[in-house]
């Protein structure tokens, strides 16, 4: 059997390991999965911590090369060094837009709803479930209704989030739907983003990395 290109430090539902996967079979690359448990706190082993400090998946291992971090960093990697299909659009303003759109997702709603902030509000914070549950689905709609506002009303936006090929935008609305079925949870009246994810959902990439679908996901 061929090598894998990459070792990926990995969990079923994550979702910004989902957006590597779906990127990583996109470019044609594959890596080998490493289960981090983080319902289990493997996160915060003293292994993974020298992988990564701050105790986050994904962690990506090139060989002969320091772990890469940060979702985001990654599929700029990977787009740079395989550009083939481009995951961002040839322009400095459309470039802007999608990254724009990717950082909505992943800096200002995903960071929200991850499991160090649930481990916090949960126990410092006072919050019992009931009200973790009302923060997810806070912040969860909060960050798609945005979304798809934005969507909806810039010329821009085509047959994906931007324009008529998948991009890193698309990748990231994925990992927030992915995740939001996990947890049941959904954004009402999102018609432009329920249209998106559709078409997503042919490609084999983006099925592929579904979180049900991975090792020591539940039966769904
Ligand atoms: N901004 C980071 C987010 C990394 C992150 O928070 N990953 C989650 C899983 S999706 C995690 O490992 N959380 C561990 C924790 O919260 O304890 C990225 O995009 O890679």
């Amino acid at each position: 059997m061929a090598q894998p290109d990459y070792q990926l430090f990995a969990f079923w539902r994550s979702s910004a390991t989902y957006r590597v996967r779906v990127a990583l079979a996109l470019k044609g690359l594959s890596a080998e999965e490493h289960y981090i448990d983080l319902d289990a706190g493997d996160q915060l082993g003293n292994d993974f911590l020298k992988i990564n400090p701050l105790g986050a998946i994904p962690a990506l291992i090139i060989p002969g090369q320091p772990p890469l971090t940060q979702s985001l960093a990654i599929l700029e990697y990977l787009d740079e060094t395989v550009p083939n299909p481009p995951l961002l659009p040839a322009d400095p303003l459309g470039r802007a837009r999608v990254r724009s759109i990717a950082a909505a997702l992943a800096a200002d709603t995903h960071p929200l709803i991850v499991p160090r902030v649930r481990q916090y509000l949960t126990t410092t914070g006072g919050f019992d479930l009931a009200a973790w549950r009302a923060w997810q689905i806070k912040w969860f709609t909060t960050g798609l209704q945005g979304l798809e506002v934005r969507l909806a009303t810039e010329t821009s936006t085509g047959t994906y989030c931007h324009g008529d090929q998948v991009t890193i935008a698309d990748i990231l609305l994925m990992s927030l739907v992915a995740v939001m079925r996990v947890f049941k949870i959904s954004a009402a009246n999102t018609p432009t983003i329920d249209r998106i994810v559709a078409l997503c959902e042919t490609h084999e990439a983006f099925a592929n990395a579904h979180p049900l679908r991975q090792e020591g996901a539940p039966a769904p």
